[in-house]
């Protein structure tokens, strides 16, 4: 890490962010992470949780929320927290922030940070990246006996994959208000066991507020998750904001009945029928009447799932995805006409569906978006504004805070949630970087 002022009006600048009556206007020395230490740090939390993934031949991370795996992910990042010197306190939803104090610590801070959690088959980076270099952010101001202007916090939010308890960002929906503490910890996982009950199991039922003092400003840095920047060769990207998501978990109930003897007329074949509305999620897609919806079902599960019996039941999730809401919402209405039809294709077929997860477009902050594409520059990066297909904790917190995101880019066409995920060590310090000279510019913010 080095902060290396480049003038003498940097060494001025410096001076000015350690001495409490200096004017909080100047603009601050250009900082540079300490890329090593980040990544030696990625590589160890990648270590809790991993796997041998078959289908890759690689290893790859499983550290679902409130396992155990992720309980001993806690522990080491809260641990990296308090060895950078910052008070860590814990929400009731687990959700975990280390606060560093500000040279007026009466203002609200300036916050940064996103998940541990990962899903099934996961990467080193979706989430980790942002909580990680929050950390290594403090560090290098530590490392220079620096002391901003507004207190900073680094967060690190709960399920935020929403792959075990079926819904994404919940920790952070919760911090923000969206979904009330009762709901979430009613949440159970496909074992039936409750969020509530994992919490307490794992030791992470905190007694910080429920919700989350608007921080002055909210920034994340996270690996795109897609190949943009790769395709543009930009390192960095600003986010502009996240699209509208729908999940939704779909039931078929048929009838089981022998594969032989059964003549096709008499079936109610779940199986079959999942197989329809799979076709139709497509079909939604590729028709063109929705704009850039995208549809994926990730989940398919048929029951009994024996060579020889017609499936009585099958259980599909639909993820739907689009930037604009209205499109969203008609792809929505024509998947619910579609499942009302399907009964009269096979006599006995039942179709039951349960909402899983719903958020609106949100768009970023400019102010906030500005920013980072300044200390980008600073820096010598370029950027690239782009909108996130992927959901994040930032999405919940611009809903009381404003608030962006900063992009790195991702090998291999961004590829993620998938062991396959991958940034170099040096896009990686570069996003720190960014984030780290970006929540300073922000500390000194009189008002937003
Ligand atoms: O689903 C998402 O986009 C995020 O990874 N939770
Ligand atoms: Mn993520
Ligand atoms: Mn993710």
């Amino acid at each position: 890490m080095d902060v290396t002022p480049t003038s003498s009006t940097d060494q001025t600048d410096l001076a000015a962010l350690t001495n409490p009556n200096a004017s909080p206007t100047l603009a601050p020395p250009v900082l540079t992470i300490d890329g090593d230490r980040l990544w030696s740090d990625l590589m160890e939390l990648a270590t809790i949780g991993a796997y041998d993934d078959e289908a890759t031949d690689l290893i790859g991370v499983n550290r679902q929320s409130l396992t155990d795996e992720d309980a001993a992910g806690r522990r080491l990042v809260i641990r990296w927290m308090e060895e950078a010197g910052l008070i860590v306190t814990v929400d009731p939803m687990g959700s975990i922030f280390g606060r560093r104090a500000g040279l007026r610590d009466d203002l609200a801070p300036v916050m940064a940070g996103s998940h541990i959690d990962t899903v099934g088959t996961a990467g080193a980076f979706d989430g980790c990246l942002g909580v990680l270099a929050g950390i290594e952010a403090v560090r290098t101001l530590n490392d220079r006996g620096i002391t901003t202007e507004r207190p900073l916090v680094v967060a690190a939010f709960t399920e935020e994959e929403g792959v075990r308890f079926g819904t994404d960002m919940l920790g952070s929906a919760v911090a923000a208000g969206r979904i009330s503490l009762e709901d979430a910890h009613a949440l159970t996982d496909a074992d039936g066991l409750t969020f509530g009950e994992e919490l307490e199991r794992i030791g992470f039922a905190g007694a910080a507020p429920v919700l989350l003092d608007p921080p002055h400003a909210y920034v994340e840095c996270h690996i795109e998750q897609g190949p943009v920047l790769l395709r543009e060769d930009v390192a960095l990207g600003v986010v502009t904001g996240v699209q509208a998501i729908s999940w939704q978990r779909v039931a078929l109930h048929g009838r089981a009945a022998h594969a032989g003897t059964t003549p096709t007329e008499l079936r109610a074949d779940a199986g079959l029928a999942a197989a329809q509305v799979i076709v139709h999620v497509r079909a939604m897609v590729d028709s063109g009447r929705y704009g850039r919806l995208r549809g994926t079902v990730g989940h398919i599960a048929a029951s009994p799932g024996l060579p020889s019996v017609v499936p009585d039941r099958a259980e599909i999730t639909v993820d739907l995805r689009n930037p604009e809401d209205h499109h969203l919402e008609a792809a929505e209405r024509d998947l619910a006409a579609f499942l009302d039809t399907l009964p009269d294709t096979q006599p006995g077929l039942r179709v039951e569906t349960q909402r899983m997860a719903r958020t609106r477009p949100v768009p970023f902050d400019e102010g906030v978006q500005d920013t980072i594409e300044k200390s980008a520059a600073d820096l010598g990066h370029p950027v690239r504004r782009l909108m996130s297909g992927a959901g994040h904790d930032a999405q919940e917190i611009a809903a009381i805070a404003p608030t962006a995101m900063v992009f790195v880019r991702g090998q291999y066409d961004g590829i993620s949630h998938n062991p396959r995920e991958y940034s170099t060590p040096e896009d990686c310090a570069a996003g720190a970087s960014a984030l780290a000279n970006t929540i300073v510019r922000l500390s000194q913010e009189e008002t937003r």
